[in-house]
């Protein structure tokens, strides 16, 4: 009996060992007006190696969500300014509760307000005062959830053919990061005469022109960069922080990848960093590719 509960004792080191590892790529978003229990939350978190952001009251947490990249939240419900309830209807807005996992922790005895804030879609919640080890192993239960979660929607967001992201990704999640960078650029290309290629080799030599071209586009943009199946031989790239002219000196560096590769095939493309959204801004990268295509193809307009 002594051995086994040692060897479950053990597991749960293992998981928890694990679980730190991971930490030191999570983001905890804290929200609660009292300065010590602020304090009090971020000691306990810093411990455990996650990296805390805190806010001390819902609206700066608003401010806050859109700057930045956070994996959990962990929210007060009495705060001046926007209380903890309204903060979880603002989040939930955008968010679903396995996107954005929210706690909830709160002295009022109250429990309507409990029950309120898990209607309104919080993850999980705990009374004031709290220990350490009933937060921990909440936050901890949570993330492993959203682990999984995370490992089924990469899949989900991935074209199987071109191994880049897809349609689906797109449009759930690239407006999320899209707002998060002042200065971005946004590049469309589209292979030229691919129905041809098609036509003249079969659908699967396409196949395989379509996998190579993801593959030198992945080798030459940076990992910040992100890649997009836009649809059948188009793909879009989502450049952060970088203007015009060096999305065009690495499109140009593609397009010399291709020319010394053994595939003989070419592509148009149109480069932008106009428009105040996402969709206005593949609008214009768009057209710019269709007059890349009409003045001749081979070329990128930017
Ligand atoms: P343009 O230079 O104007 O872009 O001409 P294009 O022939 O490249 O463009 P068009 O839109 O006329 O043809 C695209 C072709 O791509 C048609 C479609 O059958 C093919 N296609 C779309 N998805 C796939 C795919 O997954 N595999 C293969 N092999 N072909 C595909
Ligand atoms: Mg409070
Ligand atoms: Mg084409
Ligand atoms: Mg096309």
């Amino acid at each position: 009996f002594i051995l086994k509960e040692d060897h479950s004792m053990l597991d749960y080191l293992v998981k928890f060992i694990k679980r730190i590892i991971k930490n030191k790529n999570i983001y905890v978003l804290v929200v609660d007006d009292s300065l010590l229990i602020r304090k009090h939350i971020t000691n306990i978190l810093s411990k455990l190696k996650f990296n805390v952001i805190e806010a001390h009251d819902g609206e700066y947490a608003i401010k806050l969500l859109q700057k930045n990249q956070i994996d959990i939240v962990i929210t007060d419900l009495l705060m001046p300014n926007l209380n903890g309830n309204d903060l979880i209807k603002h989040i939930r807005k955008k968010y679903t509760m396995s996107e954005l996992p929210i706690i909830v922790i709160s002295s009022q005895d109250e429990k309507k307000e409990f029950i309120k804030s898990l209607k309104l879609g919080a993850n999980d919640f705990l009374k004031k005062p709290f220990l350490k080890d009933e937060l921990v192993l909440r936050i901890h239960n949570i993330l492993d959830l959203y682990d999984s979660y995370k490992k089924v929607n990469k899949k989900l967001q991935i074209d199987s053919l071109t191994n880049v992201y897809n349609r689906y990704y797109l449009e759930h999640h690239l407006e999320k990061v899209f707002n998060l960078y002042e200065n971005k650029t946004i590049a469309m290309l589209d292979i030229d005469f691919f129905k041809k290629i098609n036509d003249t080799y079969g659908h699967q030599y396409g196949d395989k022109i379509l996998e190579h071209f993801a593959k030198t586009i992945k080798s030459v943009v940076r990992k910040s960069d992100i890649v997009i199946r836009y649809g059948g031989e188009e793909f879009l790239i989502f450049f952060p922080n970088t203007t015009k002219k060096e999305a065009l000196i690495i499109l140009l560096k593609i397009k010399r990848r291709l020319q010394e590769c053994d595939y003989n095939y070419t592509f148009s493309a149109g480069i932008s960093d106009e428009g105040s959204s996402l969709p206005e801004m593949i609008k214009i990268a768009d057209e710019r590719l269709y007059k890349a295509k009409k003045e001749g193809r081979d070329r990128i307009i930017i």
